[in-house]
């Protein structure tokens, strides 16, 4: 994949524990209605049987909107429930690993926690990457790096890879991180422990087209 062919913008991160008011499945057509245009899902604790069976019945309702669905960290997963794509992190099975094991995979997301990353042969291999986290968040508490503003245009000059920013995104940061060269910005809980799933990406979507446009 190019850089030209990364066309989105708000990324929702689910799973069902993420979810306080509504199923998951509501949530993630809720927010796609509001403007996600691109979805994970992130179940760290399931076993593979329990992740697949949601991610089979997640990818029906995102089929509907031709909506990608990602699988975090799990490529048997990815591989059976027909997703477009897969994000791993540092400590997850390589990018060129999952080249060679998955030709057909369309979307190959990669976390960035150091930026000796940008230049090893797994960001090479990936389309995009997540820049990981940009602020502190309690949804993913073990974190190596917090990149902040400064480490989000640090990246932005160093690749030419689309860049996706996670970690604490909400509509009230997501225009200056866009600005500072973020491609498209990642939630979870913005969306997820929204009463109104559909308004919070709405803002959030307003605000990173704000941004785009102040590039
Ligand atoms: N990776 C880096 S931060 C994070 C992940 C999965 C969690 C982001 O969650 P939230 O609630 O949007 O801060
Ligand atoms: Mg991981």
């Amino acid at each position: 994949m190019n850089v030209k062919s990364f066309p989105y913008r708000l990324y929702l991160v689910i799973s069902e524990e993420a979810c306080p008011h509504y199923d998951f499945i509501k949530v993630a057509e809720e927010a796609i209605k509001g403007g996600v245009d691109i979805i994970q899902l992130r179940e760290k604790k399931d076993a593979s049987s329990q992740f697949l069976k949601k991610a089979v019945e997640l990818k029906k309702v995102l089929d509907r909107y031709q909506i990608p669905l990602i699988i975090n960290d799990n490529l048997e997963v990815a591989i059976k429930s027909g997703a477009a794509g897969i994000h791993v992190g540092n400590t997850d099975l390589t990018p060129t690993e999952i080249r060679k094991q998955w030709p057909q995979c369309e979307i190959l997301g990669y976390s960035i926690e150091y930026l000796e990353q940008l230049y090893n042969e797994q960001t090479y291999s990936s389309d995009y990457l997540g820049i990981s986290p940009v602020y502190n968040t309690d949804t993913k508490t073990n974190t190596v790096t917090t990149w902040g503003i400064d480490g989000v245009q640090s990246i932005c000059s160093k690749t030419e890879k689309p860049l996706v920013a996670i970690g604490n995104m909400k509509a009230s940061n997501a225009k200056k991180v866009v600005e500072a060269g973020a491609d498209c910005i990642a939630v979870v809980s913005a969306i997820c422990s929204d009463s109104n799933p559909l308004k919070a990406a709405q803002l959030l979507k307003q605000e990173i087209d704000q941004g785009i446009n102040n590039r």
